[in-house]
């Protein structure tokens, strides 16, 4: 089977394994140290999935974007898998835009970049038309595969705004995430994501996340339209009602098991890169 005929015929899968919200005192199982995060991207790979999306933590396990360790967690990340390494451009609430924008300096396979401002439960998550339109020039310039990460429907049009006045990504691919299920942006129903994928650009392909409670109902309604996935810690640290986690793989197999039942099992990372645009390691 040709890369092109796998990636139409499979399902990606992202895995998120930390996010920046989290605390690790009060969800020990999730991956904060460097080990832990190369331990779970092993697991996560084996499991199913083709692309990490990272956010990383200080010595304390809190946020950071500082620049040393991230170019230490992407070589790392290199050397022990052949995942798809996505670096977040998002961050915390609390980071500068100057920081989100230095991410990019780690030289990350790929990166998310949001398309818009969205209330973040009770913060704000602040994209500005004026640092996403920057951000997006960087990725450009720099070689960095953007996925474009969609909170709410004004967010798609910031997209085509972004793809009409600047022009195609690199790799030359345009891949959406459709994050769902935050409180503050669109919810994580199937309509809301029918309505969501009819706006997308023509030729686009695209995730969907449920955030929460939503994980579940938005990985089946993405599975029914067609779309690929992205599980993780970031997104849910609930596996079922009242049962905590115990780690990123048994998300990714759970979505590798229903990509499964639909027919599109999981793409490798080398059929992902195809999809996706990203070149391949030297
Ligand atoms: N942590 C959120 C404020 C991204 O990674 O690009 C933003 C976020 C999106 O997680
Ligand atoms: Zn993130």
């Amino acid at each position: 089977m040709s890369n092109h005929t796998a990636a139409q015929d499979g399902t990606l899968i992202t895995v998120a394994p930390t996010g920046a919200e989290s605390q690790k005192s009060a969800v020990p199982a999730l991956p904060v140290t460097l080990d832990e995060l190369v331990t779970t991207a092993v697991e996560c790979e084996a499991a199913g999935a083709a692309v990490i999306h990272v956010h990383i933590r200080d010595a304390q396990a809190q946020p950071t974007l500082d620049l040393a360790r991230l170019t230490g967690t992407v070589a790392a990340l290199r050397e022990s898998t052949d995942l798809i390494v996505q670096l977040s451009t998002g961050g915390a609430v609390t980071d500068s835009f100057d920081r989100r924008l230095a991410v990019l300096d780690a030289a990350p396979d790929a990166c998310s970049l949001t398309c818009g401002t969205v209330n973040f439960g009770d913060e704000v998550f602040s994209n500005p038309w004026p640092f996403v339109r920057d951000l997006y020039a960087r990725t450009r310039e720099l070689g960095v595969v953007p996925e474009f990460e969609l909170f709410d429907l004004g967010h798609v049009a910031t997209l085509h705004r972004l793809l009409a006045e600047l022009g195609a990504p690199h790799g030359g691919h345009v891949h959406c995430d459709l994050v769902m299920g935050v409180p503050g942006g669109m919810p994580g129903n199937a309509a809301t994501l029918v309505q969501a994928v009819s706006a997308l650009p023509a030729g686009a392909t695209w995730s969907a996340t449920g955030i929460g409670r939503t994980s579940v109902p938005v990985m089946l309604a993405a599975l029914s339209a067609g779309g690929h996935l992205r599980v993780g810690m970031e997104d849910t640290v609930s596996f079922a009602r009242g049962r905590p986690v115990t780690g990123n793989a048994e998300l990714v197999e759970r979505a590798a098991a229903l990509a499964g039942l639909a027919q599109r099992p999981p793409l490798r990372p080398g059929q992902a890169r195809a999809l996706l645009g990203v070149n391949g390691r030297h």
